[in-house]
């Protein structure tokens, strides 16, 4: 990036008006797109997989972030570790995206091949002077939380992610996530830039409008409203709500289940934010008819109608468990217009499909609800590509978290860019 580049991009940051989408630019530039990837994705905390996707020692899955590919690999001791997928001969990609099973890391263009240690164990004429000490593969940061696995491409990572680590590991300790076993994932590309999706994300003034399936299980009030446009039967059904938010939360709590809002989205560079909220109507899980999707729960706790916890972090990942099963969402930048979304639903490692669950039943509501999310963040997309575009105000009742996901990114950006 030139200087002139770097210098509009930092005006831009600057002008940034709080409480309004962001200007037109950062949704569509290939600069911006670069500097997102750099300082964004280059320097915090990703959320890349569960560790359920390298359960055994073999198991090996790549994950490309940018331009950058990482091997997540469980090794000989059950310790997961991660790589940069680079040869240190002549650099060349040695694993394609996606899972297998390896017994070394082999690069398939000269034969080099590393353990799962990543320390060099074969290589031929080399010379005598050449050490194989000195050419072990790069190791990438990597963090396990309650099984979620989190990444960072930077040598030198926010340590913040323990308070992150400190604060999620007791809510989601009780879903077991890390014996699950994967009943189904998905891979969506959104024809948008990866804020869009991530804007999206966090509202649901669009639920009613949008998402037939979702708002069955979803409770209208859980994601704000405005209390002065509320008739009196409107008020008192936010009350009820309310209540039995408060109702639910002590009594799960109270068992020893953490599930009280935690909001720390803002002002760190590893922003997160939980809170366990109930489902409607039985209140099991996100299904069709609000019961559970599998019989066997998928973590210790007995009571069905656990509602949903959620989790989500910055910059990248949003998370559900259920006391049935566990979805895990993470968004992928792939160029300024188009994101993947990858969705993971987890089950009991001994429920078995057809018997225990049936995976239409398991998948359909968030199957649905991600196709509507894609279209809605396509047009996002092409209106923000529309010169006729300009920063529109977040509704304070409903989009209080989205702005929250601006002003955590720009203020990110102005960290960098200082
Ligand atoms: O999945 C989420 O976290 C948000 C909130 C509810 C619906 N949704 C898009
Ligand atoms: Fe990998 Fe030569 S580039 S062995
Ligand atoms: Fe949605």
């Amino acid at each position: 990036m030139t200087a002139d580049q770097d210098k509009s991009i930092k005006s831009l940051v600057e002008q940034r008006i709080p409480g309004k989408s962001l200007d037109a630019a950062f949704y569509t530039s290939d600069d911006i797109f670069k500097l997102d990837m750099r300082e964004i994705f280059g320097r915090h905390w990703i959320f890349v997989a569960v560790e359920p996707e390298v359960a055994e020692p073999g198991d090996a899955l790549v994950v490309n972030v940018g331009l950058s590919s990482v091997i997540l690999v469980r090794d000989d001791n059950g310790d997961i570790r991660a790589f940069h997928n680079v040869c240190r001969h002549r650099g060349a990609r040695m694993i394609p995206e996606g899972a297998t099973m390896i017994g070394n890391i082999v690069c398939p263009y000269h034969s080099w091949t590393y353990g799962l240690d990543g320390k060099l164990k074969f290589y031929e004429h080399m010379g005598a002077e050449f050490k194989p000490g000195c050419n072990s593969l790069k190791p990438v940061a990597l963090r396990s939380i309650g099984g979620l696995l989190f990444i960072c491409l930077s040598d030198n990572p926010p340590t913040d992610i323990d308070d992150m680590a400190r604060v999620m590991e007791p809510y989601l300790a009780p879903h077991n996530l890390r014996e699950a076993r994967i009943a189904h994932q998905a891979d969506l590309i959104e024809e948008g830039n990866w804020k869009l999706t991530m804007e999206n994300n966090r509202e649901c003034y669009h639920c009613g409008p949008n998402h037939p399936e979702l708002t069955i299980p979803l409770f209208a009030y859980g994601f704000g409203f405005s209390p002065t446009e509320l008739d009196e039967q409107g008020r008192a059904e936010a009350q009820r709500y309310t209540d039995l938010v408060d109702a639910s939360c002590s009594r799960w709590e109270g068992a020893g289940v953490p599930s009280r809002e935690v909001d720390e989205l803002t002002g760190r560079p590893t922003g997160f934010r939980t809170q366990r909220l109930p489902i409607d109507q039985s209140g099991e899980s996100y299904t069709m008819d609000t019961r559970a999707a599998c019989r066997i729960p998928v973590g210790a706790v007995q009571d069905k109608a656990l509602g949903a916890l959620s989790f989500w972090t910055q910059p990248n990942s949003w998370h559900h468990f259920m006391g049935d099963h566990i979805i895990t969402f993470t968004a992928l930048p792939l160029s300024a217009n188009r994101t993947l979304v990858r969705t993971t639903w987890l089950v009991h490692k001994d429920a078995v499909e057809g018997v225990d669950y049936d995976l239409e039943r398991l998948t359909e509501v968030w199957k649905a609800t991600n196709q509507q999310d894609a279209d809605l963040v396509a047009i996002a997309q092409q209106g923000a590509e529309d010169p006729a575009y300009e920063p529109g105000f977040y509704s304070p009742y409903t989009e209080g978290l989205v702005e929250k996901f601006a002003a955590w990114y720009i203020e990110r950006l102005k960290d960098s860019l200082a």
